[in-house]
């Protein structure tokens, strides 16, 4: 075995008796919200989708290794935790051999996910191609990692600062289906409809494990992104969002953000220009990915 890659008991036990397990990223806790929203929202997404039979696994890199699966203390620990280090696929190979903390992003998620042996991974929204991507090539490699590695997103789209339209363009040259789970267009986080359509619709848990299945089977690199929108008393109004993300990308702009940091600090702005709004509406769509991710990943365990 890796000494640098931890499976928690309960997951290794699940993955070896075929118990369906859903992995979690943990970049949403320690960039994505606040304290002690992003602790709260990582308790009850794990209980989420242990009452629907599954296992949580969050992943998060500690003392030097990759972890699979966190105890509540080591939660905790995380979510209150000051110097962490958002992991990206470049960074983990930096955090691991300075034996530093980490906390993983979709992408980095993914990867790890994968190693594991876990088909199935839960988070709010995917990165992708921010606005005005065409000239800054700010292009999450999150879509990279989608091109890559075999591991279902289940996501409320992508997160509304992005430029959807080119998102949807480059997973479409990447060979990345993009499922909408009850719906045929592509979820846009904070609201329900970005406008475009997706690759294709399925209602059911079983038809998404179908598709997954198909796809492991015949080899197909890359992941799939399962678009689950936000329930719809949580979705918040599109043009009075579009307003608050406008707001936030001049401040973005004023105060000279870029790189890593873009993200984190948009979804912060958006939080204190909304009045709170913004982070109400991703606790909701991320419980509501938890529990139909885990119905997809019992789905699949069943019939693999
Ligand atoms: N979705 C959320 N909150 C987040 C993120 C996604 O609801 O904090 C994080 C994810 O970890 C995603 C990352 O991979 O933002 C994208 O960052 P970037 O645009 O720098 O690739
Ligand atoms: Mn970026």
């Amino acid at each position: 075995m890796k000494n640098w890659l931890t499976l928690s008991q309960e997951v290794k036990e699940a993955l070896d008796t075929g118990k369906p397990v859903v992995a979690l990223e943990s970049t949403i806790i320690t960039h994505g919200m606040p304290y002690p929203e992003n602790i709260n929202t990582a308790l009850s997404v794990e209980r989420i989708i242990r009452n629907q039979g599954a296992v949580p696994a969050t992943i998060a890199i500690m003392h030097g290794e990759i972890r699979v699966g966190l105890t509540e203390e080591e939660l905790n620990e995380l979510a209150g935790a000051k110097e962490v280090e958002k992991v990206s696929r470049r960074d983990l190979p930096v955090v691991l051999a300075n034996r530093a903390y980490g906390s993983t992003t979709v992408a980095a998620t993914m990867i790890c996910a994968e190693m594991a042996g876990i088909d199935v991974f839960v988070t709010g929204g995917i990165g992708g191609v921010h606005r005005m991507g065409e000239t800054s090539m700010d292009i999450s490699a999150d879509l990279e990692e989608l091109a890559l590695t075999n591991v279902a997103v289940v996501c409320a789209g992508a997160k509304s600062i992005l430029d959807i339209r080119l998102t949807m363009e480059y997973l479409e040259t990447k060979g990345v289906p993009v499922l909408g789970y009850q719906t045929s267009r592509f979820p846009a986080f904070y609201y329900q409809d970005s406008g475009f359509d997706v690759s294709a619709t399925v209602s059911t848990p079983e038809e998404a494990a179908k598709i997954l299945k198909q796809k492991k089977e015949m080899g197909l690199s890359g992941g799939t992104v399962i678009g689950n929108p936000v329930p719809t008393d949580a979705a918040l109004d599109k043009s009075w969002v579009e307003e608050r993300i406008t707001e936030a990308l001049a401040e973005a702009e004023k105060d000279g953000i870029k790189g890593k940091d873009t993200t984190p600090y948009l979804l912060d702005k958006l939080k204190d220009v909304s009045e709170g709004r913004t982070l109400t509406a991703n606790i909701a769509l991320v419980e509501h990915n938890a529990r139909n991710g885990a119905k997809i990943a019992a789905a699949l365990s069943a019939i693999s």
